[in-house]
């Protein structure tokens, strides 16, 4: 009897295994589409290839694993050229599973001084999609997404403004960070409030965005305008073998040669990397002191606090600044998502 059953109880063993095996790779999938699922899905809205800061926001966005980027959009025209740098860069970084969507049409075949660095690059051999209506893809896939989407916007915003008037119904749908204004601080620690560039250069579109009722964060030069990296800090970055950290440092070798700027800085310190903080907003507010503030956008390009406008959250102040410079080097220089 027990030589009978043996081989029976030890089948029943193997099937029980088997089962088990089976429920474990159920689980594994379940976690990882779980895992999937609590990364917050974003857009990035950017006007790449003018100021170098772009780039590595893009880096930073690629590195943060709370972040599922679905689409880039090149804003603020040179349409064709921001659209090939977005898509070497993405395929540098394994990651041509983003869509690249080419902006509102102003300047649409002029470059900038990342112009080398894509000399050679044909964006039709990009094997993710590009969307030549990048403003209609921005709207599809903020209204197709089943959860919120996050619109980070770090440049001057024509596309914004533009997918407002095709689609108000985004700013219902969706949340937005962006590197906007000077509120209390200009650029370099000033105590003298500017007109912030991504603001002025299109103050109109600015003043639609902060009146849209959707949920918006905001890193001005407050913020932003103090972030730079050097010492050993910088050498980490500019020395790592990093696909994402090469990419950056090629770009910025590229750009900071540039006919108008001529100068080595590149191989010792950043320049000044405003565009990364209104990434690290849209993954954490920790590290900086957030306030409510009603912000008006003049025509002039000021960003004024007025408490009768529309209420948005203000990173005005670092709470932690050495942690975020810390943050940044760790996340470039670290294992990709
Ligand atoms: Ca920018």
């Amino acid at each position: 009897m027990q030589s009978a059953s043996h081989p029976k109880s030890s089948s029943a063993h193997f099937l029980l295994a088997i089962a088990a095996l089976a429920i474990t790779a159920n689980v594994g999938q379940l976690r990882a589409a779980d895992a999937a699922s609590q990364r917050k899905p974003v857009i990035l809205d950017s006007d790449i290839g003018d100021d170098i800061d772009d780039t590595w926001a893009l880096g930073l966005l690629l590195k943060s694993p709370e972040l599922d980027l679905k689409l880039v959009v090149g804003d603020y025209g040179k349409s064709a050229y921001r659209a090939k740098i977005f898509a070497k860069f993405l395929q540098a970084a394994g990651r041509t599973d983003v869509g690249v969507g080419l902006g509102v049409r102003q300047n649409a075949d002029a470059v900038g001084p990342q112009a080398d660095w894509v000399k050679d690059y044909d964006l039709k051999s990009y094997p993710g999609k590009v969307h030549e209506d990048g403003v209609q893809a921005l709207i599809d896939t903020i209204l197709a997404s089943p959860q919120r989407i996050t619109l980070i916007a770090i440049g001057p915003l024509p596309n914004i403004a533009e997918a407002l008037k095709r689609e108000p119904r985004i700013a219902e749908k969706a949340d937005f960070v962006g590197m906007h204004g000077s509120v209390r601080k200009g650029y370099d620690g000033s105590s003298t409030i500017s007109p912030e560039w991504n603001v002025k250069a299109d103050a109109k579109s600015c003043a639609a965005v902060f009146k849209a009722p959707w949920n918006m964060t905001i890193t001005p030069l407050d913020t932003c305008g103090v972030i730079v990296l050097d010492g050993q800090r910088y050498a980490t970055v500019r020395d790592s073998k990093d696909p994402i950290a090469s990419a950056i440092i090629a770009n910025y070798r590229i750009w900071s040669t540039d006919k108008d700027k001529k100068n080595d800085a590149a191989e010792h310190r950043s320049s000044v990397l405003f565009d990364t903080v209104a990434v690290y907003l849209a993954v954490s507010h920790d590290l900086c002191k957030m306030e409510k503030l009603g912000i008006r956008v003049t025509d002039d390009g000021f960003t004024r606090i007025d408490p009768a406008a529309k209420q948005i959250e203000v990173a005005t102040e670092w709470k932690d600044l050495d942690a975020y410079r810390d943050l940044l080097v760790k996340r470039l220089t670290g294992a990709a998502n």
